[in-house]
């Protein structure tokens, strides 16, 4: 059997003539007990009305800007719980995670003592004081966000918690549901590009671990350098963001080391050292003009081609990683590549890069070949779409089909953005670098 239930205000403390600010029902709706049925805003609080009991709307009475106090009847509500339950009130304040609920007509001392035992640390110990805040400290506790506690309560359901992002589209700069859907709606197309409809759920992973190292043995810890949270960040990005594959590849350098060490010899009273990066670089330039594809950004549908070739290389520095770029490296030789990636180097190791020594690169090289590894998959960086790393050569038995003979080999790997890059054009881009350091006379071709 059902009833028709006049659900009214409850007792809201001292306020009275409260503007209703957000109605979140129509007639027809199905309720569940405390689902939130209006808020209201006195000047010092929000306050949402929650249903007393399931069932399903008849009828609203009010509507947003109706100012209402105790008793005034919000809607009629047919009943299908006839466990008698008493209407009450959920309570909050604007910053969000005050939300307590209480049956205000019998608080007792009991219940008082109850609804406060684990409270949220922002409220006071008496209930009808307990979502009372000063607008200004309300501001300020809510990053200057203005949003109802049920709405607030909707937004932490959906993995918001800074709605200092949502844009506001309600009364006085308010942020209502449609606006915590909107912004999730968009959150989760965000990253969609290449066709991309952005129709996917979002990462549904498990929050970081806590763990109190302390615990299991003596720690220290250090605070994170100004460059090492920095390219933390890019890096986290471009790992999550871009569909990556790692290419493996080896190339006989014993010709071109010979080649570097007679050229090192007879530049030595110069000064000048050629290195194995600036090889690497020729290399990687002759590629890009054979393989346009490399040399390019994606931008939402579009691919943006680069005419012009501004290297990047890794460059490890006490403060962390830095990228720095030689420009038009078309345009130099070798050796005028190794003076300026040796200049950059240092001046990276200092600290004292500009800005625009690490901007504008349309391809990266990360050698470890200085320091040994066999193979590593580097990290795209973004928005460029393909990464080349290096390890260090060593001397192999490669077998010429009649013996095996001694050749310095050097590893190398390229990381490459799937969604410009297939598999096949990456192996063609690796074995024709390949080819240009075996035999360098394919750089003049
Ligand atoms: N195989 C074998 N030896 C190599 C080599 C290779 N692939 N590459 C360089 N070497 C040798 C050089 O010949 C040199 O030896 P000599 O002093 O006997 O001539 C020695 O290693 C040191 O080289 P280098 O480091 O001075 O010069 P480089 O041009 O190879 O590298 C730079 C310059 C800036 C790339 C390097 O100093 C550096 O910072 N590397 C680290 C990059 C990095 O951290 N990448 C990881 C990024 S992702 O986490």
């Amino acid at each position: 059997m059902s009833e028709i239930i006049e659900v009214k205000v409850p007792d809201i403390g001292d306020f009275a003539d409260v503007p209703v600010i957000e109605v979140f029902v129509k007639a027809g709706d199905s309720l569940k007990e405390e689902d939130a049925i209006a808020t209201l805003e006195s000047d010092k609080a929000t306050m949402d009305v929650p249903s007393p009991v399931s069932g399903v709307v008849k009828e609203i009475m009010v509507q947003m800007g109706d100012r209402v106090s105790e008793g005034s009847l919000l809607l009629l509500l047919e009943s299908n719980d006839m466990g008698g339950a008493k209407p009450s009130l959920a309570v909050g304040t604007a910053a969000g995670d005050a939300v307590t609920e209480v049956a205000p007509a019998e608080i007792t001392s009991q219940q008082r003592q109850a609804s406060v035992a684990n409270p949220p640390s922002t409220i006071s110990s008496e209930v009808p004081d307990m979502a009372i805040k000063h607008p200004a400290e309300v501001l300020s506790m809510s990053s200057n966000t203005h949003a109802s506690p049920s709405v607030r309560a909707f937004a932490r359901e959906l993995g918001v918690v800074d709605l200092s992002q949502v844009k506001a589209s309600g009364p006085k700069g308010r942020i209502l549901k449609e606006d915590v859907k909107f912004f999730i709606k968009g959150a989760l197309s965000g990253g969609a590009t290449h066709g991309g409809t952005g129709s996917g759920s979002g990462l549904d992973i498990l929050p970081w671990p806590q763990v109190d190292f302390g615990k299991f043995g003596e720690v220290e810890t250090q605070p994170i350098s100004r460059i090492g949270k920095i390219s933390a960040q890019n890096l986290a990005r471009n790992w999550v963001m871009i569909p990556a594959v790692t290419y493996y590849e080896e190339a006989d350098i014993t010709d071109l080391e010979a080649f570097r060490l007679q050229l090192n010899k007879e530049n030595e009273k110069a000064g000048v050292k050629l290195t194995m990066l600036s090889f690497l670089v020729k290399a990687v330039v002759k590629a890009l003009h054979k393989y346009p594809a490399f040399n390019s950004s994606l931008e939402s549908d579009n691919l943006v081609l680069k005419k012009y070739y501004h290297i990047g290389f890794a460059a490890d520095t006490p403060n962390g990683l830095v990228v720095p770029v030689i420009k038009n490296a078309d345009q130099k030789s070798s050796i005028e590549i190794a003076v300026e990636a040796s200049s950059l180097a240092k001046t990276a190791r200092e600290g004292k890069l500009k800005p625009t020594d690490m901007q504008g690169a349309c391809f990266t090289i990360s050698s470890l070949g200085g320091i040994g590894g066999t193979s590593f998959s580097p990290i795209v960086n973004a928005p460029e779409v393909a990464i080349l790393g290096a390890n260090k050569s060593s001397m192999q038995p490669v077998w010429n089909g009649q013996e095996f003979l001694p050749r310095l080999i050097l590893p190398f790997s390229l990381t490459a953005d799937h969604r410009v890059i297939d598999g096949a054009l990456a192996t063609r881009f690796n074995v024709y670098i390949a080819q240009l350091l075996n035999d360098m006379r394919r750089m003049i071709v």
